[in-house]
């Protein structure tokens, strides 16, 4: 069907020309990245870790492991994109200055930006900030481990863990071990802050917690349906699955109030005469909702599939419960209040319902976008649903695939390390302990620092990550994690948390080695449910000071506990870590064989090519998705004269072309032509109707606070939203949270833009 001579969509709808930004994604930029890094002084040293037997760092697509740095799982070569030799440069950098940290207080430490921090270099000896001190001074190994066994010896619920996805799974499963050991569920995890909506709704529905499709599957897919996530950005390696999959005749649909022009059009390296320079075509079909509003989107084209004669209702009567209520939902909802909560038009939703239901293989794709809501569940519900009133989900080719974050988030959460444990492990565990885990209910990332902020926590230990710039409302975070007597920060890098996410009395950072560097072999899972081995290696800092984090975890904890209910210092060896973890995790048994095999694995009951599920009755349970109510403040309720020239945008908070998560890269984002941090990208009819100027400079008022001198730019958003970068964006708001697992709506945040007069 060629959707645009029917004249469903303008060509390309909302789009902005601008003369700067490039017309497709990906492309000679790539190259040129590849080239002027990997010829540069530190070109060998890059090489060396692109070639190391270690999974990618970066993303949760997954490159690496045991086949060689350039190979995926189905043994494809050429696997690796930029973004992994952003993340590598990043970590064979120099180390910090030897006297840096004694010629810089605190106070100047606190105005480096993201960038400047992760510049400084990597940390190479242990240190620690006294309350009353104005300095990080260095501390030895023996006094680290006397005030952080101090610090555990606290009440187990004022103790607590965030982790952050970069670690490997023998260190998320002896963190978590350690904890529960201790008496504390107090596990928050970077996930909380990103796919946990996926999390619970994928558990509650088919009783899994992760993708359900695997690499090979999506390979045979004929549809693929894209929302909320910017892979041209984030999952480069994604891109070429798609555009294969359009190459062969395929659809893609792409839903995001942002016309990126990497998922219109994107020139991949992987295939460097036919798309690198001219760009493959990505979307069949753009459609762009209101941010907050994919629900409503979903529930339109459930509409559109019945009244088009498209429901599968012999595969709904023969694998699910409760899809009566979710198809008169669906048969109910007037088309009026669907196109006006999510902004699409009905022949745009009616288009996008035909390609889904008149493909053989639909796999339906979402990070961000989706999560990040206050109704995040209710959005992947009504993914889920539309996908099975098709009669998608379980079968070849098909299925539902949350596109995850770091490029171990995955792992942590099957390692243990959740607020939400699996009834299988919380036995295991027992088994182990030889008593009942402590019933209390753990906090998640966001209760954590309410918790913290009502002086409920003692002791914090961050297994990499950044809390504070992960977290909204900044100034919160800071006040939270000051109440805090100790935090020990396990990281690789400086960042913003270590100089202003500082505790009452002691701060401690430790210095750790990362994924290529270890002195033992570790494992990490990928988003795609495939366990990957990594070699071990060595680190570039012959002089530092650096321990593995299962070395520090292990050593804590045999202080802590003695050897309850394990040897501790025996587990430094990961091998019997390994062994551990097959016992105690389903679906992990190769772990037990794989030092001797070497055989990464699919991890077993997570792929489904079969409409049959892990729930009670076999059968996937559907829920009613309601549509949201979406509301934005007006400017009186920013505390404004309404004189003010300006509007209230639902803004979308992010990342930009370079970054990864809180670290940024390079200032500016030349795919969506922003060319600093400090930019708002508009659409120019909102901008005008305000009395707004492209470049001009604004304010942005969110509910927690503003940003000055904030430059407009027109882009390809729709109207009624804008977008901007996290993490300094996350100064100006307190959000509203997804009940059901702690997740903040950073993607809708009802911002004021104006202009002092
Ligand atoms: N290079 C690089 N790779 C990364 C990361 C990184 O920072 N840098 N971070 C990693 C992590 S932890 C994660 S979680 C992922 C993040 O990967 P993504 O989810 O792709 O990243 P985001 O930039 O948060 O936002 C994704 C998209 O959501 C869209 N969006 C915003 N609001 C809505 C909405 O209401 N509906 C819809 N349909 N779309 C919306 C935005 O326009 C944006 O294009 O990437 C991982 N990979
Ligand atoms: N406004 C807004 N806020 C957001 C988001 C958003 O889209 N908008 N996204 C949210 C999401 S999806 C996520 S996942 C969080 C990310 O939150 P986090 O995961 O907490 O933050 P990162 O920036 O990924 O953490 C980077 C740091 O990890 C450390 N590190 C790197 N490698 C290692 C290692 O091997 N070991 C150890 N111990 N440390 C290491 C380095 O010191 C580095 O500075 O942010 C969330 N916050
Ligand atoms: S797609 Fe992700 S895992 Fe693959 S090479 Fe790029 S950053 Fe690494
Ligand atoms: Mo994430």
């Amino acid at each position: 069907m060629d959707i645009n001579s029917q004249n469903i969509q303008p060509i390309p709808p909302f789009n902005e020309k601008n003369e700067e930004t490039p017309d497709i994604g990906g492309g000679l930029p790539v190259i040129e990245f590849w080239a002027e890094h990997t010829l540069s002084p530190e070109g060998p040293k890059l090489w060396k870790t692109l070639f190391h037997n270690s999974a990618c760092l970066s993303c949760s697509w997954g490159t690496g492991g045991q086949k060689g740095g350039f190979t995926n799982e189905e043994g494809e070569k050429l696997q690796r994109c930029m973004k992994s030799v952003e993340a590598i440069s990043a970590e064979i950098k120099p180390a910090v200055k030897t006297h840096y940290f004694e010629q810089h207080s605190i106070a100047e430490l606190q105005q480096l930006s993201s960038m400047e921090c992760d510049r400084l270099g990597r940390l190479s000896f242990p240190m620690i900030l006294r309350a009353g001190s104005s300095h990080y001074d260095r501390i030895s190994w023996e006094e680290v481990y006397q005030i952080a066994v101090a610090a555990f010896r606290k009440t187990p619920e004022r103790v607590a863990s965030y982790s952050s996805g970069r670690s490997s799974n023998e260190a998320a499963f002896l963190l978590q071990l350690m904890m529960r050991a201790m008496g504390s569920n107090n596990l928050a995890d970077c996930s909380d802050l990103c796919h946990a909506p996926s999390t619970t709704g994928l558990s509650e529905m088919f009783s899994t917690r992760t993708s359900i499709v695997s690499l090979e599957n999506l390979k045979q897919a004929d549809c693929v349906v894209l929302a909320g996530a910017n892979s041209a950005y984030n999952h480069p390696r994604f891109m070429n699955e798609l555009i294969k999959i359009r190459e062969k005749g395929g659809k893609i649909i792409i839903i995001n109030p942002v016309m990126e022009i990497g998922l219109v059009k994107f020139g991949s390296p992987a295939f460097p005469v036919k798309s690198l320079i001219p760009g493959s075509d990505i979307s069949s079909l753009y459609l762009q909702p209101i941010p907050g509003s994919d629900t409503a989107l979903f529930v339109g084209i459930q509409k559109s599939v019945i009244e088009q004669g498209l429901l599968d209702e012999k595969y709904l009567q023969a694998h699910t419960e409760g899809w009566e209520a979710v198809v008169q939902h669906a048969r109910e909802t007037e088309w009026e209040t669907i196109t006006q909560t999510c902004g699409v038009s009905q022949a745009e939703i009616e288009a996008a319902a035909k390609i889904i239901g008149s493909s053989k293989r639909v796999v339906f794709g979402w990070a961000m976008g989706i999560t990040q809501q206050q109704n995040g569940v209710d959005n992947v519900f009504s993914i889920a649903n539309t996908a099975l009133m098709t009669g998608n989900v379980g079968k070849t080719g098909a299925g539902l695939m949350p596109v995850r974050g770091h490029s171990n988030v995955q792992g942590f959460g099957s390692m243990g390390v959740t607020v939400k444990l699996k009834k299988e492990i919380q036995e295991a565990l027992e088994k182990l302990l030889d008593r009942p885990l402590s019933r209390v209910q753990g906090y998640e990332t966001r209760s954590l620092i309410e918790a913290a902020d009502a002086e409920k926590v003692d002791t914090l230990l961050c297994l990499g990550g950044n809390l504070y710039g992960a977290n909204p409302d900044s100034t919160q975070a800071k006040r939270a994690l000051g109440k805090i007597e100790t935090i020990i920060y396990l990281a690789t890098k400086p960042n913003l948390g270590h100089f202003n996410g500082l505790a009452k009395h002691n701060t401690i950072v430790i210095p750790v080695l990362n994924r290529f560097e270890n002195p033992h072999k570790t494992t990490v899972e990928s988003g795609n449910n495939f366990v990957r081995f990594n070699d071990e290696g060595e680190t570039h800092l012959k002089e530092a000071d650096l321990i593995p984090e299962v070395h520090f975890l292990t050593e804590l904890a045999s202080r802590i506990h003695g050897t309850y209910p394990v040897d501790w210092r025996q587990l430094q060896d990961t091998r019997y870590v390994r062994q551990l973890i097959a016992k105690t995790i389903p679906g992990f048994e190769k772990m037990a064989t794989i030092d001797d095999t070497k055989e990464e694995f699919t991890i077993g009951g997570r792929i489904f090519s079969e409409p049959n599920f892990p729930t009670d009755s076999g059968k996937a349970k559907m829920f009613v998705a309601p549509l949201p109510v979406l509301k934005l403040p007006e400017i009186k309720d920013f505390g404004e004269s309404e004189s003010v020239r300006g509007l209230v945008v639902a803004l979308m908070t992010g990342r930009s072309y370079s970054q990864h998560n809180t670290v940024v890269y390079k200032i500016d984002d030349k795919y969506r032509g922003m060319p600093h941090r400090n930019c708002i990208l508009m659409n120019r009819e909102d901008a005008e109707s305000a009395g707004l100027q492209e470049h001009q400079r604004v304010t942005v008022r969110g509910n927690a606070g503003k940003m000055e001198n904030v430059e407009v730019i027109y882009g390809a958003v729709r109207a009624g939203a804008a977008l901007m970068f996290y993490p300094e964006v996350n100064v100006i708001f307190h959000p509203e949270i997804e009940k059901r697992c702690g997740t903040p709506a950073y993607k809708r945040v009802p911002a004021f833009v104006y202009a002092e007069v």
